[in-house]
């Protein structure tokens, strides 16, 4: 997978990808990220991406001819499966959207700034446009940089245990179940005994049964009864 990282700050999005997993998918060749600064696609002196609204109004707005020109030219060297948009006003993501992703060879991501972008940006040159929860960050990148981050491991032989991405949370719509690992008594603080008792039956349907009451007592909206 190849993903094109559209941004005016571009070392924001270094460290997120220099780390653990996602050092090591890059360093495998599994996922290729590339970060384009926006300002060198900018065609004034000044180097100017962002102008005054149209009507007035506070907030600068993102200019759409930089913006064209970047992704006019990555889509002359290949073809994108999908150009996103990074929002607050987008779809909301979610484990779901990040299995389709997954599977996608060659992505764009535009990280937004300032009060939005151009409307004709998002008519004419995006095929998608995503937020990462109902909360405002000051800009797209943290944002494209969680996204990739839960993408990415999704990729086959991203993760080394390749089951680890099926137990997630989400995966199944039910919040993962509790975990304990040594020692087994902590202050007075012991492990459930049933993890200590070796019936893989018995502690795969505990298992299940946490993941139920977890998520009917934290997140009752994924199991469809609010
Ligand atoms: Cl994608 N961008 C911004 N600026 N804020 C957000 C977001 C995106 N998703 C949630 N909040």
């Amino acid at each position: 997978m190849r993903i094109d990282i559209i941004t005016l700050l571009p070392e924001l999005l270094d460290s997120p990808f220099s780390h653990s997993i996602m050092k090591r998918a890059l360093s495998k060749g599994l996922v290729e990220i590339h970060l384009i600064n926006l300002r060198d696609y900018a065609t004034n002196k000044q180097k100017q991406v962002d102008d005054y609204a149209f009507g007035g109004g506070a907030g600068m707005v993102m200019m759409i001819e930089p913006i064209d020109r970047v992704i006019t030219e990555l889509k002359l060297q290949r073809s994108y499966d999908e150009v996103i948009f990074l929002t607050p006003d987008g779809e909301r993501f979610n484990q779901g959207i990040a299995n389709q992703l997954s599977i996608q060879q060659n992505l764009i991501l535009l990280c937004g700034h300032y009060k939005g972008v151009d409307q004709r940006v998002r008519e004419h040159l995006i095929s998608r446009e995503i937020s990462i929860g109902d909360y405002v960050l000051t800009g797209g990148e943290l944002a494209a940089a969680a996204m990739v981050d839960c993408v990415v491991r999704l990729i086959p032989g991203v993760l080394s245990d390749e089951t680890s991405a099926l137990t997630d949370s989400f995966q199944d719509n039910l919040l993962a179940p509790p975990v304990y690992t040594r020692p087994a008594v902590y202050k007075d603080w012991k492990v459930p005994d049933i993890l200590m008792s070796g019936n893989h039956t018995d502690i795969d349907e505990w298992r299940h049964q946490q993941s139920v009451d977890r998520t009917r007592r934290l997140r009752p909206d994924l199991l469809g009864d609010e």
